[in-house]
């Protein structure tokens, strides 16, 4: 896949407005300001085609970006606080509404920040890819901010805390150093072919 051809081609407000898939889809779900645009683009080998903000809890829309016939599915990053209740509401109808339509899912990319422990909404996401049996591979974002030793003890932690079987995928990922892309690009060609 060359991921150079990358395009924007819609956004949405609400999932009523989601048309029916046409391709396989590779959605992207993770807490706000955990990278999730960063890592798009470094995907794509882009600056800014998918907006990058120090000012979380920004993307409030469902963004589709194509390439080659795949398209890439930016969700709304959730758990941001300082937002108001409506717009939270919003954000969970969008998230909800999307992944309860018959979407063609090839996979999931599931974000969470490599220096943390899961929040309690990072652990519902991953629980409910775990009961829908979608696939889907957990990005660790953020990695270029640990040293080797610390980036394996955290993976090792990740995956007891969120009891993930031993094959599961677990990549940690820089969008700043570039670790992890390829391994991920890789991931994402399988999953669609
Ligand atoms: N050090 C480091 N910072 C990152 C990385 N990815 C994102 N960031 C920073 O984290 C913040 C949020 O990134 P963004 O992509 O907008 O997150 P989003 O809200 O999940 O889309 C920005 O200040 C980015 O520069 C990374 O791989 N390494
Ligand atoms: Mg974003």
């Amino acid at each position: 896949m060359n991921y150079n051809l990358a395009a924007f081609t819609a956004a949405y407000g609400t999932s009523e407005q989601l048309p029916p898939s046409v391709h396989p889809e590779v959605a992207f779900a993770g807490r706000s300001n955990v990278g999730k645009s960063s890592l798009l683009n470094k995907l794509f080998n882009r600056k800014a085609l998918a907006k990058v903000s120090s000012v979380p809890g920004k993307t409030s829309t469902i963004n589709f970006f194509s390439v080659e016939g795949v398209d890439f599915v930016d969700l709304p990053g959730y758990g941001y606080a300082k937002v108001a209740k409506s717009e939270k509401a919003r954000w969970s109808e969008l998230i909800e509404g999307y992944f309860n339509q018959e979407r063609s899912l090839a996979l999931v990319v599931s974000l969470i920040d490599i220096r943390h422990p899961a929040t309690d909404l990072d652990t519902g996401m991953v629980e409910f890819l775990s009961k829908a049996d979608l696939p889907f591979v957990l990005a660790l974002t953020k990695a270029d901010k640990l040293s080797n030793m610390q980036r394996q003890k955290q993976v090792a932690a990740l995956r007891k805390q969120l009891r993930l079987p031993k094959d599961q995928t677990v990549i940690p990922c820089s969008a700043e150093k570039g670790i992890g892309i390829d391994e991920l690009r890789k991931h994402i060609e399988n999953a669609v072919s």
